[in-house]
């Protein structure tokens, strides 16, 4: 009588693998269900550390913390922690490789999405979408008629476009933002990596052509100037004790009052209160956010949402990756990290 792996899940997981493995009895599978039964919710902390205690392996979304506490919590029996994310700044990587506990995570499958979302927020912003549409939906277009500069934002062509952080995220959506005909993109990153803007998977233009000639590339490793020099710029680096508030007051001040901040990344790599400020007093134009720093703990009233901010601001609830596919795709390669890890397969997709 061989003892089953005890798998946990904090999340009823989108896929079948783990349901199928425990209904033949490889797996003893056990599932936060939540008030509803239906596991879509946060598991609470207290039902984590009471359920963990003799698990093989964790599957963790970004809400769990994986810290000393979980890790005695789950006891000498725990092999690997499954994030269904591609951060990990949740997880106590140290702790974990002290203990010999494997981390796994969920990278490049929500490369797309992510930067999909990102454009958009940055669209939104700069082309004032939710002031211009929540017009429309409160029935009071006749206060606002067309007038040559209503509603009127920057174009994305002929601008400086900045990222903080330069990975897969940003690549990608460097690709996507090729169509647009920025005049550069510049970047910082702390791996640097060869980028080639005419690989074959982004599209030509209508022509056929590539328009490498108009744009430039390159790295601008002072972030100072970065901030001077860009019109619009992505925050898309992981976060750590060296990334955090990298967008600061200095940072925001010497940005040009016409451009704007879009993260999508971490909420803590900007100072919110530094930004609400360069936001109501003019330093910059506007932002996008994704994440915030306390997320989901918005009240409304956050400095951003007040009256001085909000119509600058394009807030939404950290839903980069949120796909189907991209989602499906990551709860399949967190189970397969998961089952790797525990030894039911040959290896994990991806250990950090
Ligand atoms: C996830 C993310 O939706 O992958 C990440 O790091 O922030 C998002 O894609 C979220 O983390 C779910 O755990």
């Amino acid at each position: 009588n061989v003892a089953r792996p005890k798998i946990v899940e904090c999340r009823r997981m989108p896929t079948e693998i783990l349901k199928r493995l425990s209904d033949e009895g490889k797996i003893e599978l056990v599932s936060w269900g939540g008030k509803d039964g239906q596991g879509q919710a946060p598991a609470t902390r207290e039902w984590v550390l009471e359920n963990i205690e003799g698990a093989w392996g964790v599957i963790v979304m970004l809400s769990e913390k994986v810290d000393q506490e979980f890790l005695e919590a789950a006891g000498p029996s725990l092999r690997v922690v499954s994030t269904m994310s591609v951060g990990y700044d949740h997880i106590d990587l140290d702790a974990c490789k002290k203990r010999g506990v494997k981390v796994g995570n969920t990278p490049h499958v929500l490369d797309d999405a992510v930067a999909e979302l990102t454009l958009t927020l940055a669209l939104m912003a700069t082309r004032q979408i939710p002031s211009a549409s929540r017009l429309v939906r409160e029935g009071r277009w006749a206060e606002s008629p067309w007038s040559p500069l209503s509603f009127c934002g920057p174009s994305i062509k002929g601008k400086t476009i900045g990222f903080l952080g330069f990975g897969n995220i940003s690549q990608s959506l460097a690709h996507l933002l090729v169509p647009f005909k920025p005049s550069r993109i510049i970047y910082t990153t702390s791996k640097p990596k060869p980028f080639d803007i005419t690989s074959s998977d982004f599209a030509p233009l209508a022509d056929g052509s590539f328009p490498t000639d108009r744009i430039v590339i390159s790295n601008q490793p002072e972030i100072g100037k970065l901030a001077e020099e860009s019109d619009v710029i992505f925050v898309l680096a992981s976060f750590n004790q060296h990334t955090k508030h990298i967008v600061d007051e200095a940072f925001l001040r010497r940005m040009k009052p016409t451009a704007y901040l879009v993260n999508s990344s971490r909420g803590p790599l900007v100072d919110t209160e530094a930004l609400a400020k360069a936001i109501s007093q003019g330093w910059i134009a506007g932002a996008g956010l994704d994440v915030l720093e306390n997320e989901p703990n918005i009240p409304a009233s956050h400095p951003l949402l007040q009256a001085d901010c909000v119509d600058k601001v394009v807030i939404l609830p950290h839903i980069g990756s949120a796909t189907n596919e991209t989602r499906f795709a990551m709860a399949e390669l967190a189970a397969r990290n998961i089952l790797g890890g525990v030894g039911l397969l040959e290896g994990m997709v991806y250990e950090v």
